[in-house]
């Protein structure tokens, strides 16, 4: 095993530190910090591209991200100060009047000390407090000057450095990683003409389409005020108060009660602009611009029932995950893709464009892949870094701008005011992870915590003494769209913007068989905590002008006799939508490439298991997934070949923890096996949840026992229930590799669960 993980770069003994990897560095030893300027700047190094292939990529001034590292601290053989630099003697008494006299007011060492620490917490972001953050770069796979100045897109293989920000949207900063809830998907590109943030989510929609109603929205589905529950979850009923009052949150509805707000992970899930922006090109033409980020892992995610369960389990579940891929060098990596089209083309869709609640159907305009992101290196600090990034919708660059989206008005005002209260003052810009790699000039000063030392005695302009510096950029500079106006001065919508289910039908009916009965079931988990009967029947009236079978499903799951009347339709008008159905927003559109790197494989082991499961270890880990012995307790146990090290317990590392499970043969372990009710409560719960299951030679015994068939119920085989004689374990190997790269096998779903 050591041999082969020393062939290949990828490392799974870092995806959580078990085994042998957790005995290093030895205890009292310190792990001297990687010199930065030598081997720190991982984005000298080559990973191979499809589009633009391999070799030293063109850096350019922007390629790095070593601004940063001025700032990197390490402590390694260093002797312990105060903030001042004072050498600190004595870290473990304070200055007293005797042994068992008064501590002293002039103990300033005590002082410093326990004052840093009382102000050690900066307020969490009123929204998306929960994140966890990754560096990495972006590389364009060609020029697209015909569309863009924008620095970044300028030519094939050009790499700009980014850090990226994953977060839950309600939860506080402490919650659960799992909930159901949209994802955001923020990321900051350092580009030499400044930076740019990209603030998208994982769902192309939002609920309401003008920011005034921003507010209202999150008061709605954060917990309610009264007593502070519940935490991280709409299922409540303030939130589908709100929402059914608000029925062009329904297309979001659709989205956010599907599979794509439980993902599987931050590497498997894409992510949207979701606003429409303008691309600009040098001569000033416009064209509109959506932004799509795609996983390269495929798009998977959880069973609802996994996903409550993991959140007791490893409440950190996508925070750990991220981390662990990038640690073993399976970097995650997102193509970009833009939907690029003309001012004339968006007049003509039956939908308006600058309405957030609507997407671009790809069969209107297709996606163009426009460069790729790799993500390859964790933060230093968490504090730092991830909680200190201010991402901020007004942060564009030349060549890009906005749209008259309303939403996105208000988010240019928001982002950057929110950050005077999280980040303490205006001067959030220098600290280190938000500070641009471009160089800042102007006459900007002063405010709490300013770091820039400016010097000269001008800070205005136009000025003579400092020669007119800084001067204008002119025409190279950043110029907004010079869009003709006209119309009143008035608070409203317009017309296409009161169609607010045509889009949500058109989600419904793109979605599979297997999606639409999950839809089902979260609306119904959802509305049976709503306490308040009248909001249960308004969610159904508005679902009927979805989908009458969603409705019907929805209303019989809630105990519902009669169906009420739909809701009356703002606008009376029927619109006739370019598509009934788009492929593309089923999530088994997208099934990545087929390889099983990452997947968490748990190997069910106890003394007298067949010891050849070593060889299926070995197979899994040269695939670069994560496999661990599974046991009762840590230690070793015997089995009929040697002895094997258990990597975790049966305890710490439950079911849901895991993407496939594989049980060994050996009559003497499985009957052990059989004997723990934690074993048997694993399988069936891989089970339930339509993982895959690799069964060797008597092991089918545990299946056995834990009540599942080897046949579906509906007749036919299960093509992830997999058994194989001991000694045929080469092919089993590459017929499960198939089954985990499929990721659940969900032919086996009935509902209620079979065990
Ligand atoms: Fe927002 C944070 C995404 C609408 C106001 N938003 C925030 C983050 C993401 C989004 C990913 C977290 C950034 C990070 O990791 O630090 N928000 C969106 C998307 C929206 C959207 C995709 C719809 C298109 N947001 C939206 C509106 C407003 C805000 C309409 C206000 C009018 N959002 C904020 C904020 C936050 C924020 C209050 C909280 C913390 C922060 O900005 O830095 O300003």
């Amino acid at each position: 095993t050591d041999e082969l993980a020393a062939a290949i770069p990828y490392n799974a003994n870092k995806a959580g530190e078990h085994g042998e990897a957790s005995t290093f560095p030895e205890e009292g030893q310190t792990v001297a910090p990687s010199d930065p300027f030598v081997t720190g700047s991982t984005l000298t190094e080559t990973v191979a591209s499809p589009k633009v292939g391999s070799g030293e990529p063109r850096l350019r001034f922007n390629a790095g991200n070593e601004p940063l590292d001025r700032v990197r601290a390490d402590s390694s053989n260093q002797t312990l100060t105060t903030n001042q630099g004072v050498p600190v003697g004595d870290n473990q008494n304070s200055l007293k009047a005797g042994y068992r006299g008064p501590a002293l007011l002039e103990d300033f060492i005590l002082r410093e000390k326990i004052t840093h620490f009382d102000h050690e917490r900066i307020p969490e972001r009123v929204v998306h407090a929960r994140g966890s953050a990754a560096h990495g770069y972006f590389e364009c796979y060609e020029s697209l000057a015909q569309y863009t100045c924008a620095s970044l897109f300028a030519e094939a293989g050009k790499r700009t450095p980014v850090f990226v920000r994953f977060s839950t949207v309600i939860g506080e900063r402490g919650s659960a990683d799992t909930v159901r809830d949209a994802r955001g998907f923020a990321t900051k590109f350092y580009t030499d003409e400044g930076n740019w943030d990209l603030v998208g989510n994982n769902i192309p929609v939002f609920f309401i389409q003008d920011a005034i109603k921003f507010p209202d929205l999150v008061h709605a589905a954060k917990p309610e005020p009264h007593f502070a529950v519940p935490q991280a979850s709409t299922a409540h009923d303030t939130f589908w108060d709100f929402v059914s009052l608000m029925p062009e949150s329904t297309h979001m509805l659709m989205w956010l009660m599907s599979d794509r707000a439980i993902p599987r992970s931050f590497r498997t899930m894409q992510g949207f602009g979701v606003n429409t922006f303008r691309l600009v090109t040098a001569a000033g033409e416009s064209r509109f611009v959506k932004f799509h980020w795609q996983p390269l892992a495929g798009t998977y995610s959880l069973d609802w029932d996994e996903a409550v369960k993991i959140s007791g389990a490893d409440p950190d579940f996508h925070r750990r995950d991220l981390w662990e891929a990038i640690e073993c060098g399976a970097y995650p990596e997102y193509e970009l893709g833009m939907q690029i089209f003309t001012e004339e083309q968006a007049e003509q869709f039956s939908f308006d464009v600058l309405d957030a609640t609507k997407i671009v159907p790809e069969e209107l305009v297709p996606v163009k892949a426009v460069g790729r992101m790799i993500l390859n290196r964790n933060p230093d600090n968490f504090f730092a870094e991830t909680e200190q990034v201010a991402f901020c919708a007004a942060h564009i660059v030349p060549g890009l701008d906005f749209s008259n989206d309303p939403l996105l008005a208000g988010r240019i005002h928001s982002y950057v005011d929110t950050q005077l209260t999280r980040l303490g003052g205006p001067n959030f810009h220098e600290i280190p992870i938000n500070s641009p790699v471009a160089q800042v000039h102007n006459n900007q000063r002063d405010g709490m915590h300013r770091q820039t030392i400016n010097r000269g005695r001008v800070s205005y302009e136009p000025n003579s003494l400092a020669g007119g510096c800084p001067f204008q950029a002119g025409a190279a500079g950043f110029r907004s769209f010079p869009e003709p106006m006209k119309g009143d001065k008035v608070r409203g919508k317009p017309e296409r913007f009161a169609d607010h289910y045509t889009q949500a039908t058109l989600f419904w009916n793109s979605q599979s068989a297997v999606e639409k009965v999950h839809i089902i079931r979260a609306f119904r988990f959802e509305l049976t905590r709503v306490q308040s009967p009248a909001i249960r029947q308004r969610m159904v009236a508005m679902l009927e002008n979805v989908a009458s079978d969603l409705a019907e499903s929805v209303a019989r799951g809630l105990g519902m006799d009669t169906l009420p009347p739909p809701l009356p339709k703002a606008l009376k008008k029927d619109v006739t939508p370019e598509v009934s159905s788009s492929p593309a927003l089923s999530l088994f559109a997208r099934p990545g490439d087929g390889g099983i790197r990452m997947r968490r494989i748990a190997i069910l082991v106890a003394d007298g298991i067949d010891g050849r499961i070593t060889t299926l270890h070995a197979g899994l880990l040269g695939e670069q997934a994560v496999p661990r012995f599974v046991g009762a307790r840590l230690g070793s146990v015997q089995t009929t070949e040697g002895k094997i090290q258990v990597d975790v317990t049966l305890e710490a590392m439950p079911s849901v923890l895991f993407d496939a499970l594989v049980v060994p043969g050996g009559s003497e372990g499985v009957e052990a096996l059989a004997r723990l009710g934690q074993a048997l409560e694993f399988v069936k719960e891989q089970y339930r949840h339509c993982k895959p299951i690799l069964v060797l030679g008597y092991g089918r015994k545990l299946i056995e026992a834990s009540g599942i068939r080897w046949t579906l119920r509906a007749g036919g085989q299960d093509s992830g229930l997999l058994h194989f004689e001991d000694e045929d374990i080469g092919n089993a190997l590459d017929r499960f590799i198939e089954a985990i790269a499929a990721h659940r096998h969900f032919e086996r779903e009935t509902d209620p669960p079979p065990v």
